[in-house]
């Protein structure tokens, strides 16, 4: 039996345990507690991230992506990976977009509103000492909670971007509940791994946390409704199929289109700014979780955030995809994308990453393209 070590607070945690549950694979979830961070996470992982799944024949795999690649390869039923160029490189954008941007309303929501805060600290609390009286898990929700509450001006998120967040994300869910005004899913009838990234985000924080899911069910009922469709799948979507024809929705063009210019500048200049890295630390074989600052904007606002090279691994999965497409491939992409954001995608890469022992290095062997 596989289990799923992470926590119902968690947001890759949300992700992943949406993907086992549409792809009927059983899992038992195991609470992250701290004595499961000691005996099982940091000894096998080597880091202190959940999600972490265990497989029946005791391999540790942490990072949600890569849990879902693994088990993608075993269970071939249902794959939330499409084929045709255009729905396969959507699928990967949006991951990408949930994983590693919806970060920064998922967090500002939790932690800036007051109602949202005091029960991600009691819910932390209860993954820390799960059989402890309310108060003693507040108390240790404080503690626990800390560095996340903490995390917000790395991430940019401060009073001054406060705003801007707010703006984006309301925008969003108004785009996404026109979306789902018509589609079930990102692509069609079912789950892609797009749905995925954004699931983590919209779930475990944005519908879970008590204010933001008032807002979400009052503001875009269809997204809450997709949420709980991709939280309780049911035999309509295991059965489901993508769009025929590698069709993408017009729906999800203002959201593609709102990735590109809030996130994919981002992503560009982290690449940039790894390759300088990389530069003055010769030798140095583990890359730091953040290396130096750089400034993002969303419309007219501009803020301050550490650079985190783990997002061009996510950035060169989409990347290589669309750059491994003929001319036939590529043509259909340009009936979804503008020429400007496939530039952005086949700009080369400056620098290339992967994962080892759920390390981030530079991936000397593959060289730039
Ligand atoms: N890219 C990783 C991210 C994992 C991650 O950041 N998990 C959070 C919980 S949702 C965590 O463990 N954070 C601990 C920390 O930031 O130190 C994945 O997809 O699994």
């Amino acid at each position: 039996m596989y289990q799923l070590i992470g926590a119902p607070v968690s947001l890759y945690t949300g992700k992943v345990r949406c993907y086992l549950q549409f792809k009927g694979i059983g899992f038992e979830e195991v609470l992250a507690t701290p004595q499961v961070f000691k005996e099982l996470i940091i000894p096998r992982t080597g880091v202190r991230y959940i999600p972490v799944l265990v497989t029946p024949d005791d391999q540790v795999i942490q990072d949600s992506t890569e849990i879902i690649d693994h088990l993608e390869q075993r269970f071939p039923d249902r794959p939330v990976y499409p084929t045709g160029p255009c729905q396969r490189l959507v699928a990967l954008l949006l991951e990408v977009y949930g994983d590693e941007w919806l970060v920064n309303p998922a967090m500002l929501y939790r932690w800036k509103i007051e109602e949202n805060r005091e029960f991600a600290i009691q819910e932390f609390g209860r993954t820390r000492l799960p059989d402890a009286s309310a108060a003693e898990q507040y108390a240790a929700g404080l503690e626990a909670s800390a560095p996340f509450a903490g995390a917000l001006p790395r991430l940019g998120i401060t009073d001054h971007s406060r705003a801007a967040i707010e703006q984006s994300y309301l925008t969003l869910l108004d785009e996404l509940n026109t979306h789902f005004s018509s589609h079930d899913y990102l692509l069609g009838d079912k789950p892609c791994i797009g749905d995925f990234g954004l699931i983590g985000p919209l779930y475990a924080h944005l519908y879970r946390d008590p204010a933001s899911g008032r807002l979400m069910r009052e503001r875009a009922p269809q997204v809450a409704r997709w949420v709980e469709r991709m939280i309780s799948p049911d035999a309509s979507s295991h059965d489901g199929a993508f769009m025929p024809d590698d069709q993408v929705p017009d729906t999800l063009l203002p959201i593609i289109n709102r990735m590109f210019e809030e996130q994919v500048p981002v992503l560009l200049e982290t690449a940039r700014q790894l390759k300088e890295w990389t530069e003055a630390n010769p030798g140095v074989e583990d890359i730091p979780r953040a290396i130096g600052t750089l400034r993002y904007r969303l419309g007219d606002m501009e803020e301050e955030r550490l650079v985190f090279p783990y997002t061009v691994w996510m950035w060169q999965r989409a990347h290589d995809f669309h750059n491994s497409l003929d001319a036939v491939g590529l043509s259909a992409i340009a009936s979804v994308l503008s020429s400007q954001q496939m530039g952005a995608l086949s700009e080369p890469l400056s620098v290339r990453v992967k994962r080892q022992s759920n390390k981030l290095q530079i991936d000397a062997d593959r060289g730039v393209d």
